[in-house]
């Protein structure tokens, strides 16, 4: 397990450090969330001074239960109060960013150019945009950056409260839809051993608890689904509803689901001018080759790329023509 395995890396930047600060990507998701505050309550064990940065405006539902619940448990900062906090010494400072590894996707990408000693711990493939002169601990069979985090508190034997496991578990339920996605033993044992501390499933129930309106808007992408080459499945919205980025890619989740499918690919649209597609693989199906070809991106297993000033069946035809000529 790699972060194990670099562990005494890890620990040698950490002990170096007098403050350490800790940013996941935007759009925080509850493995973002959870893997930062798992990290966050190891460091506090070691006495470091510690901060959180948070430039999101908004936040999705799980997201914002866990801030709310631990208002004041935490020091959050924004991304542009970063400069208040530093060690005077600047090689006293750390930052470790989280379940992303692209300097694009972090919550504030100024700060990666204020403190020069890095950390990325990330479950996501390498790859274009991944950040510089850091040490990357990185590992892509890793279900979630919970199990990540989760395996160093189980490792030093960390002492966390219940709630704070349960979050973890939250992230590891959520990357893995249920335990359905990139679960492995060590995924099965590393949630068990949370349960162990106190984590409440009841409780990731709660905070994974989705709205009836969003879901079913999600349901009407679901009525149109098509196979394309026999191992594709593909489905579209309307262009008269908007969706979050994340209930596409949920979509996009959901169709790995059936046999034979592959991959997965779903358009519609994300606000007033722009088209989203989100895509996934189970790993033999090379999304990232289609994706890049329309200006997007990824990893193995997920991706997207987005258009401005176009239509929805614009862009279907687009990705079709693509993926006819891959199946040929
Ligand atoms: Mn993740």
């Amino acid at each position: 397990m790699g972060i194990i395995k670099e562990r005494k890396k890890l620990n040698k930047e950490i002990r170096k450090a007098k403050t350490i600060f800790l940013m996941a990507h935007k759009n925080l998701d509850l493995d973002a969330l959870g893997s930062s505050i798992g990290m966050y309550m190891i460091l506090k064990r070691r006495k470091k001074n510690c901060y959180l940065i948070i430039d999101d405006k908004e936040h999705e539902q799980g997201v914002e239960k866990v801030l709310k619940e631990l208002d004041g448990c935490i020091d959050i900062i924004k991304g542009d109060e970063v400069k208040e906090h530093l060690y005077p010494r600047e090689s006293k400072n750390l930052l470790i960013v989280l379940d992303t590894n692209k300097s694009e996707l972090v919550q504030n990408e100024k700060v990666l150019n204020k403190i020069e000693n890095k950390v990325v711990i990330d479950h996501h493939d390498l790859g274009k945009g991944t950040i510089k002169n850091a040490l990357m601990i990185n590992d892509n069979k890793v279900s979630s950056t919970c199990e990540m985090i989760t395996s160093m508190i189980e490792y030093y034997d960390v002492e966390i409260d219940s709630y704070y496991a349960t979050i973890l578990l939250s992230g590891i339920v959520l990357d893995t839809n249920n335990f359905t996605l990139n679960t492995t033993s060590e995924t099965f044992y590393i949630s068990y051993y949370l349960t162990s501390l106190g984590a409440s499933a009841k409780k990731v129930q709660y905070l994974l608890k989705q709205d009836i309106g969003e879901y079913t808007e999600r349901q009407k992408l679901m009525s149109s689904i098509e196979t394309i080459n026999g191992n594709i499945a593909f489905t579209k919205a309307t262009a008269n509803t908007q969706y979050r980025r994340e209930d596409l890619a949920k979509i996009a989740d959901t169709l790995l689901f059936f046999n034979n499918i592959e991959a997965s690919f779903v358009i519609g649209k994300i606000n007033k001018t722009t088209i989203g597609l989100s895509a996934r693989s189970l790993g033999n199906f090379d999304i990232v080759k289609i994706l890049e070809k329309l200006g997007g991106g990824g990893d193995t297993y997920n991706g997207a790329a987005r258009f401005e000033d176009t239509t929805i069946s614009k862009v279907e035809q687009k990705l079709k023509k693509l993926l006819k000529e891959e199946g040929e």
